[in-house]
């Protein structure tokens, strides 16, 4: 079966674990319910804008932006909310794992990476058009495209060799169709380098903590909020933790995330220090008998020294309390800043122990080939990709849905001309 039609059948079929959510339709209809309660709510919640900015010394101007984001954020609640309704009625047959038709979760990748597709791909669709012809110019040029979508040196170098090889042992000579080839390179790299599951560490009848990292700006709190309506949908109890201290409206900020998903947050005032914070938040957790405890952290801490104090001290707090803990050290890279995010990535990974990155904004950025660099430079698994604002925007990464949301015109055209050959 060609690489095409097998991914077609990947996307659109119904998996194994997809089934298994059909039991539990009922309970994520109840929880759909309590959504819209919360958003009919949600006047009631504190604005974030309400509160005043303090900071001085480090506040960037697209910190500011978050807090004069969050109106607009609140009116895409009802949209959101809507969204979700109509997903879980009509489509009960395609439902997956995460209460959405599988279908809808490709389009999601699709208009993530509609950005990417629009400079990067139709670059590559124009190369076809010029060339025609397989030749060395043709890999050269193809070459810098990639380059230019920040996939990243190593990357790209190993995608050429086998692409060459591969034109040569089917002896491709037309342009037309390499679309699929590099698609079906892409998945083949990315998946040898994927060591380690992108499955969240999730214990089994223990409270699991998950604990988020990354500079100022970059998602955390959104990502916080999404990751806990999507836990939630699973069936989960999720509890949030207010670790970040420092920011002026950061407790209110996750505070109005923890009321639209319909989650509690356990929180201090603001200054205090985050790791009485993580004690409380593990202590409220434990007796309310919570499946998982999720930490907000102080973005600001640049500073490498004050970085790994903070974190050493929150993470030792945490795991006095629970030994193994925490389960999953999260950190969120915004994928707009392209090579950038891979320089704090080091950071991080050399102040605390990260298992697994979560690439906000992904539908923010055309240079969408950063997922490819950062799984080949860092090692450390993507496990979350953030196509949008809204709650049901954080996607599990999956390989196959990112290439054929990088490709998607030229795959599809190609997939309708084998499909009408094989007809013949
Ligand atoms: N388009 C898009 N925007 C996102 C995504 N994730 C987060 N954002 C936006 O990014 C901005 C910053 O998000 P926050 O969650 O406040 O970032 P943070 O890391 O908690 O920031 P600090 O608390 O300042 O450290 C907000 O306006 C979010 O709506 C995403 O996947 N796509
Ligand atoms: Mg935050």
């Amino acid at each position: 079966m060609s690489f095409l039609k097998r991914m077609k059948e990947k996307l659109m079929g119904t998996k194994p674990e997809e089934i298994e959510v059909k039991q539990t339709e009922k309970k994520i209809g109840n929880q759909v319910d309590d959504v819209v309660e919360t958003t009919e709510q949600e006047s009631t919640v504190p604005s974030v804008e309400s509160s005043k900015i303090v900071e001085e010394p480090i506040v960037s101007e697209q910190s500011l932006q978050v807090e004069k984001l969050q109106p607009r954020e609140l009116t895409a609640v009802e949209e959101t909310t809507t969204e979700v309704v109509e997903c879980v009625e009509p489509q009960e047959e395609k439902k997956t794992k995460w209460g959405f038709s599988a279908l809808s979760i490709t389009e999601k990748f699709k208009a993530g990476l509609e950005k990417t597709r629009d400079s990067f791909t139709s670059k590559v669709n124009d190369l076809v058009a010029r060339y025609r012809t397989v030749d060395e110019d043709f890999f050269e040029e193809l070459e810098d495209l990639l380059l230019q979508a920040d996939v990243g040196f190593e990357t790209v170098m190993e995608l050429m060799d086998k692409l060459r090889f591969e034109v040569q042992r089917q002896n491709i000579k037309d342009t037309a169709g390499i679309q699929s080839v590099i698609s079906e390179k892409l998945v083949e790299i990315y998946e040898s380098n994927d060591e380690e599951s992108i499955e969240l560490n999730i214990q089994d009848g223990e409270l699991t903590v998950i604990l988020f990292v990354g500079v100022n700006g970059v998602g955390k709190t959104t990502t916080i909020g999404k990751l806990a309506h999507r836990l939630k949908q699973e069936g989960k109890s999720v509890i949030l933790a207010a670790g970040d201290t420092f920011r002026a409206g950061a407790i209110d900020q996750l505070q109005v995330w923890g009321d639209r998903v319909g989650v509690e947050v356990i929180k201090q005032a603001e200054g205090s220090d985050p790791a009485a914070v993580m004690y409380d938040a593990i202590r409220a957790a434990k007796n309310r008998g919570a499946d998982v405890l999720i930490c907000d952290t102080a973005g600001r801490l640049q500073n490498k020294v004050n970085l790994m104090n903070e974190l050493e001290k929150v993470h030792r707090v945490i795991s006095r309390e629970i030994p193994n803990a925490p389960h999953e050290v999260l950190l969120a890279l915004d994928a707009t800043t392209g090579q950038n995010a891979l320089v704090q990535a080091q950071t991080f990974k050399e102040a605390t122990n990260v298992t697994g990155i979560v690439l906000t904004k992904l539908d923010g950025t055309a240079k969408g080939g950063i997922v490819l660099a950062i799984r080949n430079k860092l090692h450390i698994p993507v496990k979350f990709v953030g196509l949008g604002e809204k709650m049901d925007d954080l996607q599990p990464f999956d390989t196959e849905r990112y290439v054929y949301g990088l490709f998607a015109d030229a795959l599809d055209q190609q997939l309708a001309k084998e499909e009408e050959s094989s007809e013949q």
